[in-house]
C-alpha cells in the first residue's frame, strides 16, 4: 500500500485523521465481545453530563482511558472501552426554561454534538455499546432494580427534610443554596418535611467499609475519604432519668449516644435536636420554644452550614441526673445537634469537644477537664479556648482516676450496662441514601398512591413509566405535579384511582450501574450476567476527584445489593481507579475586570493586548479551565488546524495524569512540531537518505557501535514506555519517546545493512509506542513503513532484555578503602575479571609494591577494594 500513495512533504493532519477514524470505524477495530479464550481488560472514563460543547480540559480522562485501552489491546487483552452518557439532569431543565426547548431535546442534541467531538479526538471506543440514561430503554431496567429493592426492604419511605425554596415552590439541592438562599429566586430557604424514598445503604456500611481494604489500585486519599464517609465509630448509648426544675423525677429519660464515655465526670450539660421528640413535645406549649426551633430550621439541611453555624442553645428547663453522682445536668435544645446521628441527643464535655467548649462558653457553662496527657497534671490542667482532644489518662474522675481513656471508655460502659442504662454500639456517620428528586429530568419512580396513602408498586408490565413530553415549564414547582393528566391513573389490583409518584431519582442512580449495563448493552434483563461474569470488574477506572464520595460510594453499594439480587457476580465494581488532575489555563481580563477568551488576547513585546480594543490586557494566574472565567480552548480551535494527535500529546505531556496541566499556545506548537519531526523522520526516511532494511528483513550478524547504541536505546526505551504506560506516567513516556526520535534522527544517512536494519526496528518502535497516545499519525506512519495491517491490531513490542543494558561501566578501585583509580568493565563482568583488572592497574601495583593483597572485596558493577 505504501507505494501506492505518493508521500506528500508535509503532514496534513485533518485528512489524515478523518480517514483512519474512517477505516477503524469500517473494520470494527474497536468492537468486542466476550471472548473467554481471551484476557479481559475493562477500562471506563467516568461517562459525562451532555452540557453542551466540550473543551480541551474536559478531554484529559477520556484521552488518559484511551492511552490505557490502546496500549492493552495492543498487549494482548480483549479489551472493553465504552462510551455513553449520563443524561438525566437539572441544567437540562434549567436550559430549557432558558431556551423554550424540551429538556429531552437540548440533551440529545448535546449528545450529537459531543459524541461527533469525541470521534474527532479518535478515542478508541466501541461505540456499538453507547447508552444514554435518559432513554426509556435504559431506565426501565433501573425501574425494575428499584422495585426489587423495594420488595426486598432496601427501598423505603421516610420523612425527611429538605431544603425549600418558598418563591420558587421547589426542593433545592445543597449547592442551589448560597448563603443560605435560593439560587434563583434569592429567597431566604427553609427546611421541609417531605416523604421521600431511601436506599439502605447503611445495611451494607460495614462491607462497605471492609472493601476498602481491597482496593489496593485506588488512590489512598480516596479510600481515606470513604472511610472518614461512612464513619464507623464504637460507643454507647445511655439513659439518664430525666426531673423538672422542681427536682420532681419525669416518667420518660433521655438518651443519648456518646464515643466518649471516659469523660461522664466532666459532663456539665445535655443537649437534644431541635427535631428530637422531646423538643417538639415541650414546644408545643412553649412558644419560645417554637420560635427557637423554627430559627435552627432555616439553617438548611447540609451537615457543613450545621458545622459552621454559630452554636446556639435553647434551655428547656428539664434536668438530666448524672450516673454516677449528685449532679444535674440542664437540658438545652441546641442547634448543632443533628436528630438523624446517634441518639439525637448528646451529653456535653466541654473541657474535651470544641462545639461543646464553644457552647459552655457562650452559657456560661463549667468547663472541667477529666483527661489529662500526664497523670502529674492532675488538678492542673486549665482548658481555655481549644479543648483537649488528645489521649492521656483520667483525672477528676472519682473511680476512673488514673486509668487510661481505653478502659474508663470500658468501665463505664460495663458499669451502665450492668444497670441495665448502657448499650454498647457500632454507629455509622454514613445515613440512607435519599433517592427522590423533586423535579422534572430523571427516572421516574415506579410507584403510584393510593387515596389512603398505600403504595402501590408499577408492575413490572407497565414499565417504563414514562416522563410526558408536554410539560409547563413556565410555572414555579414540579411539572411532573403540575401536569393536567400524567400522574392520573389507577390500581393495577383494585381499579381504584391512584397517583403517580412525581419524584424522579437522583442522578446518581443512573450511575450506580451504567458500567454494568456497558457489559450488555441491549440485554433484555438490563444486565446478561454471563456478558458480566465476563467483562466486570471494571480494571481501570478513571475521572474525577470530585467524585470521590457520592458516586464511588454509590456504585459500590448499587454493585453489592444487584448482587445480592442476581444480577452480577461481582460485589467490588472498579478495581482500579485514577483521579487526573485539572486542565488549566491563564486567565485574562480588561481593564475594567471583564474575563476575556483566550483568542481574544495577543502579546506584543513585553504587553499583552485586547485584539478587539487594543487595551491592555492583565495576566492573572493558572486556573482550571472554565466557562465562568472563560479561560476555556475550544476542541475545534485545536482539533482543525493542528489535529487531535497534537492535543492529545499536549494533554499526555510535561504533567503525570494526577497533576495539573497548564494549557498553553506553547504546548501546543512544541507537540505541534514534534509531531511533524516525527513525520518526517520516518515517512521521508529513504527520501533523504536514510534507507530503511525490507519489512520483516533478518538481523544483520554485525551492528556497528553507532547503530548499536540506537539498537539499545531503541529497547530501552520500550522498556521505559512500557513501565511508564503501566504505572500512569505517560508524560514520562512521552520524553523517552522523545528521547529515542532524537537519537535515530541522528543515526548517520547511509545505507550499510546495520544501519538500515536499526533504523527500521527503530521506526516500528517508536511509531509503536507513540500510538496509544497519537494513533492517527502510527497509523499514518506504520502504513508509511509499508505495512498492510493497522497499528491498533499490532502487538506491543517487547524488550530484549539482553540489549537493555549499558556495555560498559564505571568502577571505583580502593586500596585499604582509599580511591586509587577507575576501571571500565562489561556490565555485571565476573568477579574474576574485575580482580584481575584491578590488580593490573598501575597505582595499586605501586600500592602493593610487590606484596601480594590480604584480600580483594568485589562490589560488582561498583567497586573493587583492595586490602593490602
Ligand atoms: C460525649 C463526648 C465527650 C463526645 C467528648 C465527644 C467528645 P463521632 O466520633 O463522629 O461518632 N454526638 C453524638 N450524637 C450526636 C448528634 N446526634 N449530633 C451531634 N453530635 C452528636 O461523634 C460522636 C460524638 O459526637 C459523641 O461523643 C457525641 O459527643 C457527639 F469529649 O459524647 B460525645
Amino acid at each position: 500500500m505504501a507505494s501506492s500513495r505518493e508521500t506528500a512533504d508535509r503532514y496534513n493532519p485533518v485528512e489524515t485523521e478523518m480517514r483512519w477514524q474512517r477505516i477503524w470505524e469500517e473494520t470494527g477495530a474497536f468492537r468486542v465481545t466476550e471472548d473467554p479464550s481471551a484476557k479481559k481488560y475493562y477500562v471506563l472514563e467516568m461517562f459525562p453530563y451532555p452540557s453542551g460543547r466540550l473543551h480541551v480540559g474536559h478531554v484529559r480522562n477520556y484521552t488518559l482511558g484511551d492511552v490505557v485501552a490502546r496500549y492493552k489491546k495492543a498487549s494482548g487483552y480483549n479489551v472493553l472501552h465504552p462510551m455513553g452518557w449520563d443524561a438525566f439532569g437539572m441544567p437540562a431543565e434549567n436550559a430549557a426554561i432558558q431556551n423554550n426547548v424540551l429538556p429531552s431535546e437540548w440533551t440529545y442534541d448535546n449528545i450529537r454534538v459531543m459524541r461527533d467531538q469525541l470521534k474527532r479526538m479518535g478515542l478508541a471506543y466501541d461505540w456499538d455499546r453507547e447508552i444514554a440514561t435518559c432513554h426509556p430503554d435504559y431506565f426501565r431496567h433501573e425501574q425494575k432494580m428499584f422495585l426489587e429493592f423495594l420488595e426486598k426492604g432496601l427501598a423505603y419511605r421516610k420523612e425527611s427534610y429538605v431544603n425549600w425554596d418558598p418563591v420558587d415552590q421547589t426542593v433545592l439541592a445543597n449547592e442551589q443554596v448560597v448563603d443560605g438562599r435560593g439560587w434563583r429566586s434569592g429567597a431566604l430557604v427553609e427546611r421541609k418535611k417531605l416523604s421521600q424514598w431511601f436506599l439502605k445503604i447503611t445495611d451494607y456500611a460495614d462491607d462497605l467499609l471492609a472493601g476498602l481494604k481491597e482496593l489496593e489500585r485506588w488512590p489512598e486519599r480516596v479510600r481515606l475519604m470513604q472511610q472518614n464517609w461512612i464513619g464507623r465509630s464504637e460507643g454507647l448509648h445511655l439513659w439518664f432519668g430525666l426531673e423538672d426544675s422542681g427536682g420532681n423525677a419525669r416518667e420518660d429519660e433521655l438518651e443519648v449516644f456518646t464515643t466518649r464515655p471516659d469523660t461522664i465526670f466532666g459532663a456539665s450539660f445535655c443537649a437534644i435536636a431541635p427535631d428530637h421528640p422531646l423538643a417538639v413535645t415541650l414546644a408545643q406549649d412553649n412558644e419560645k420554644m417554637q420560635a427557637f426551633i423554627a430559627e435552627c430550621q432555616k439553617i438548611g439541611t447540609s451537615e457543613a452550614a450545621l458545622e459552621t453555624a454559630e452554636k446556639r442553645g435553647f434551655a428547656t428547663g428539664l434536668y438530666a441526673r448524672h450516673p454516677f453522682g449528685q449532679d444535674r445536668l440542664p437540658v438545652y435544645v441546641a442547634n448543632f445537634v443533628l436528630m438523624e446521628y446517634g441518639a439525637g441527643a448528646i451529653f456535653g464535655v466541654p473541657a474535651h469537644d470544641q462545639r461543646d467548649l464553644d457552647f459552655a462558653r457562650k452559657y456560661d457553662l463549667p468547663v472541667r477537664p477529666v483527661v489529662v496527657p500526664d497523670a502529674k497534671d492532675g488538678a492542673t490542667t486549665e482548658i481555655t479556648d481549644t479543648a483537649y482532644t488528645g489521649d492521656g489518662v483520667l483525672a477528676n474522675s472519682e473511680f476512673l482516676d488514673g486509668l487510661s481513656v481505653k478502659d474508663a471508655k470500658a468501665e463505664v460502659a460495663r458499669r451502665m450496662e450492668e444497670r441495665g442504662k448502657g448499650r454498647r454500639a457500632v454507629q455509622y456517620r454514613l445515613r440512607d441514601w435519599g433517592v427522590s428528586r423533586q423535579r422534572y429530568w430523571g427516572c421516574p419512580i415506579p410507584v403510584m398512591y393510593l387515596e389512603d396513602g398505600t403504595v402501590v408498586p408499577v408492575p413490572e408490565d407497565q414499565l417504563p413509566v414514562k416522563l410526558p413530553e408536554d410539560i409547563d415549564l413556565s410555572r414555579p414547582g414540579n411539572p411532573l405535579e403540575n401536569h393536567p393528566s400524567w400522574k392520573y391513573t389507577t390500581c393495577p389490583h383494585t381499579g381504584k384511582p391512584a397517583v403517580r409518584e412525581t419524584d424522579t431519582f437522583d442522578t446518581f442512580f443512573e450511575s450506580s450501574w451504567y458500567f454494568a449495563r456497558f457489559c450488555s448493552p441491549a440485554a433484555d434483563g438490563g444486565i446478561d450476567r454471563a456478558a458480566a461474569d465476563y467483562w466486570m470488574p471494571v480494571d481501570q477506572y478513571i475521572g474525577g476527584i470530585e467524585h470521590a464520595v457520592l458516586h464511588l460510594l454509590y456504585a459500590r453499594f448499587f454493585t453489592r445489593a444487584l448482587a445480592d439480587l442476581g444480577y452480577l457476580t461481582t460485589r467490588e465494581p472498579f478495581a482500579g481507579l485514577h483521579t487526573q488532575g485539572m486542565v488549566c489555563h491563564e486567565t485574562y481580563r480588561d481593564p475594567d475586570g471583564n474575563w476575556l477568551y483566550p483568542e481574544e488576547v495577543v502579546r506584543a513585546g513585553e504587553g499583552v493586548f485586547n485584539t478587539r480594543d487594543g487595551r491592555p490586557v492583565s495576566v492573572g494566574r493558572l486556573e482550571k479551565m472554565s466557562k465562568s472565567r472563560r479561560n476555556v480552548v475550544g476542541l475545534e480551535s485545536v482539533v482543525d488546524s493542528y489535529g487531535a494527535d497534537t492535543a492529545r500529546l499536549c494533554l499526555m505531556s510535561d504533567s503525570p495524569p494526577e497533576r495539573d496541566l497548564e494549557w498553553s499556545d506553547a504546548g501546543v506548537e512544541g507537540a505541534w512540531r514534534f509531531l511533524n519531526r516525527l513525520w518526517r523522520l520516518v515517512a521521508l526516511s529513504e527520501e533523504r537518505g536514510g534507507a530503511l532494511a525490507p519489512v520483516g528483513a533478518a538481523r544483520p550478524n554485525t551492528i556497528g557501535p553507532k547503530s548499536d547504541a540506537a539498537l539499545r536505546l531503541t529497547h530501552k526505551t520500550i522498556r521505559a514506555v512500557t513501565e511508564a504506560i503501566e504505572s500512569f506516567h505517560f508524560n514520562a513516556g512521552v520524553a523517552r519517546i522523545r528521547e529515542l526520535a532524537n537519537a535515530l534522527s541522528d543515526l548517520p544517512e547511509t545505507d550499510a545493512p546495520d544501519g538500515a536494519w536499526v533504523r527500521r526496528h527503530g521506526f516500528e518502535a517508536l511509531v509503536r509506542l507513540i500510538a496509544p497516545i497519537t494513533p492517527h499519525i502510527a497509523e499514518e506512519l506504520w502504513h508509511c513503513l509499508g505495512h498492510e495491517t493497522l497499528v491498533a491490531d499490532t502487538p506491543w513490542p517487547v524488550a530484549d532484555p539482553d540489549l537493555m543494558q549499558d556495555d560498559v561501566v564505571t568502577v571505583a578501585v580502593q586500596v585499604n578503602g582509599k580511591k586509587r583509580g577507575t576501571l571500565e568493565l562489561p556490565v555485571d563482568a565476573a568477579e574474576e575479571v574485575a580482580r584481575e583488572k584491578a590488580l593490573a592497574l598501575e597505582t595499586v601495583v605501586s600500592d602493593l609494591s610487590g606484596r601480594s593483597p590480604k584480600r580483594v572485596i568485589v562490589v560488582t558493577n561498583r567497586i573493587v577494594n583492595v586490602v593490602a
